[in-house]
């Protein structure tokens, strides 16, 4: 596919962003403490980037998924863990209600999340239910006013350390078996009851915070019911294919930046009197990586299409997400392997790159549930 004037544009000025403003300095800092960078997000969020894809009329800049990718694939290109902080709004955190979310939720919500001014997030994971989504234990019991009491505990929720609400998932009806009978909430995440556990130390993406979060007797309006009681599940389906599109897009981003250092450093690098680029053995693994990030960038903006025309893209976007995410991690084992044992120190970016290339084929789906639903869709 060939972009267009209107995405090529976008393509560039997403580009300068992340290579102007993300500086060794912040990505050392992420790396270093774990913690979330304000000063950046709120430049990000100044720049309209929260809102790329929320439409004109809550706030944000009303672009398509095809911008949506492209944003998400050239910040991945400079820092996945950046990428991250311009994506969640998008995706997970403004799409459930940009989906199901009444007027009046989309009116409340949407226009600070998009402006930067308010952080959202999903949390759909528990412990017992992580590929098993429907195996959803954490309860909101209705009350005889409409109102909820949840209770009940969420895992690996990135993000929720800064959350002020929550997109949460729970079960409205204990007689309907599996994923029938949960409901989808927007949470305060300051309502008494809820707290949050200590942030992970993760292998990557630091700088990101993902941790627990505990819900001991949450009382909820019932205008924190999103879309209908009782078919939440669809909904959190129906988000992730979109999320899936923009983890792709970041597996294609990183995939990307570390074919461009490989490149660099297989050039300078001499062994044996000449660059290491000279030696069939390095420019194959080169010619490999190029090909495979290619291929993965084809299959997301194919499936951005497909959702931009309003096309039916569930497989599309698995199949994006699953061969995006392990293209990542080829590529980026190649490019330590060029890069030899400077690639194993954290003084080249490579490094880096494939601690946090890890998770791609783990969050939103792995690998595995995306190879459960493109066959499912084979073999309906
Ligand atoms: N869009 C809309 N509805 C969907 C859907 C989609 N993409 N996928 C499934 N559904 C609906 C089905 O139509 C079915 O509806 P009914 O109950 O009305 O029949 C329901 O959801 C259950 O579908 P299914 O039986 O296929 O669900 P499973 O419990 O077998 O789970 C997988 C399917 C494994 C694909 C799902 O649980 C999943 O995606 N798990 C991974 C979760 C995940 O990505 N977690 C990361 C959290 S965010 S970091």
């Amino acid at each position: 596919m060939i972009l267009d004037q209107k995405h090529a544009r976008l393509q560039k000025l997403f580009r300068q962003f992340a290579e102007t403003e993300f500086t060794k300095e912040i990505l050392d800092r992420l790396d270093e403490t774990g913690e979330f960078e304000w000063d950046i997000f709120r430049k990000m969020a100044r720049y309209g980037f929260c809102g790329v894809k929320i439409p004109k009329e809550y706030g944000g800049a009303g672009g398509d998924y095809l911008a949506y990718a492209l944003l998400v694939e050239e910040f991945a290109r400079v820092s996945p863990v950046l990428s991250i902080y311009a994506n969640t709004s998008n995706s997970l955190g403004g799409g459930p209600l940009m989906l199901a979310g009444s007027e009046e939720q989309k009116q409340t919500y949407l226009p600070p999340v998009a402006r930067g001014e308010k952080i959202m997030v999903f949390a759909l994971t528990e412990p017992g239910a992580g590929s098993d989504a429907g195996g959803t234990t954490t309860r909101a019991e209705e009350q005889p006013d409409g109102s909820f009491i949840i209770n009940g505990r969420k895992t690996f929720i990135s993000g929720a350390p800064m959350a002020d609400w929550c997109i949460l998932f729970a079960k409205t009806d204990p007689t309907q078996k599996g994923s029938r009978g949960i409901s989808m909430f927007v949470l305060d995440m300051k309502l008494p009851g809820v707290s949050c556990g200590k942030p992970e130390h993760k292998m990557g993406i630091k700088g990101y915070p993902t941790c627990d979060l505990v819900l001991e007797d949450v009382h909820v309006p019932a205008s924190a019911l999103v879309g209908r009681k009782d078919k939440g599940f669809g909904y959190a389906m129906q988000t992730l294919d979109g999320g899936r599109l923009g983890m792709a897009a970041q597996g294609v981003g990183i995939a990307q930046g570390c074919l461009e250092e490989a490149i660099r450093y297989a050039k300078e690098r001499k062994q044996f009197g000449k660059p290491i680029a000279n030696f069939q053995a390095i420019s194959f693994m080169l010619a490999d990586m190029a090909t495979e990030t290619e291929a993965a960038r084809q299959l997301v903006y194919h499936a951005a299409q497909l959702k931009d025309a309003g096309k039916d893209a569930g497989q599309a976007c698995s199949m994006a997400k699953y061969f995006a995410a392990e293209a990542a991690n080829h590529v980026a084992y190649k490019a330590v392997q060029i890069h030899g044992g400077y690639g194993y120190i954290n003084e080249y970016k490579v490094e880096r790159f494939y601690r946090d290339a890890r998770i791609v084929p783990i969050y939103e789906g792995t690998s595995q549930v995306q190879q459960m639903v493109i066959a499912g869709t084979l073999l309906k």
